[in-house]
């Protein structure tokens, strides 16, 4: 069956990412939920995976609520930094308001992997520089990309060598963000 010019360009173009959500105000569940939709929406992202959602204890600054975590893997043919601002332009809507360092926050969305793509800017790193050293990141991207290498290992390897910090499932599966 002939495929439509458009097709053809969208299907060599996408390429895999996988992006970290997070957060300790509110309803982070449902914020998160809101965020994945609005990804989900936009012409040039698919959200193809999503992992359960994890309940973590934080990292970092360790006085301040404990967070949920999730990770999804989406199809983009979005330049990196194109995909950045759209990820933060998802966090502005969700009220996100950068007063700490790794403190409180209703929603963070960081690009953790895309495929193919090594780089550091000022603006953006990828793989996310901190990604390997973080349970509430490798624990769920092992629910959704534990076969993917980075660093010279799989995620679920990286996932073996760190102690996963009692994380809990949340919510279980990868439908709880839709409709
Ligand atoms: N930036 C560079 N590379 C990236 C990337 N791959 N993805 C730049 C996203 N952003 C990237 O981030 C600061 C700047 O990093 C951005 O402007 C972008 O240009 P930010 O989101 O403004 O600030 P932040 O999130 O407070 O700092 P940072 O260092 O990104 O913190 P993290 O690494 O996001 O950690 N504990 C638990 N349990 N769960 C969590 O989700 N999150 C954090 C924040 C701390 N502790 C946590 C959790
Ligand atoms: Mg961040």
């Amino acid at each position: 069956m002939w495929k439509s010019q458009s097709s053809i360009r969208k299907s060599t173009d996408m390429k895999r990412a996988w992006l970290g959500l997070g957060g300790n105000l509110d309803d982070v569940p449902k914020a998160m939920a809101v965020a994945l939709r609005r990804l989900h929406t936009e012409p040039n992202v698919k959200v193809v995976t999503v992992s359960s959602v994890y309940r973590t204890p934080p990292w970092g600054v360790e006085d301040q609520p404990w967070f949920h975590n999730c990770c999804a893997e989406i199809a983009t043919d979005l330049a990196p930094d194109a995909l950045l601002e759209m990820c933060q332009a998802v966090e502005r809507e969700g009220k996100r308001e950068r007063i700490v360092r790794w403190g409180p926050r209703t929603i963070d969305v960081d690009i953790l992997m895309i495929e193919g793509t090594l780089l550091a800017s000022e603006t953006l790193t990828v793989p996310h520089p901190r990604m390997l050293e973080r349970a509430f990141v490798l624990v769920p991207l092992a629910d959704i990309a534990g076969d993917v290498s980075v660093n010279g290992a799989t995620i679920a390897q990286h996932c073996t060598r760190i102690d996963d910090q009692n994380l809990e499932i949340a919510v279980a599966g990868g439908d709880w963000w839709k409709d």
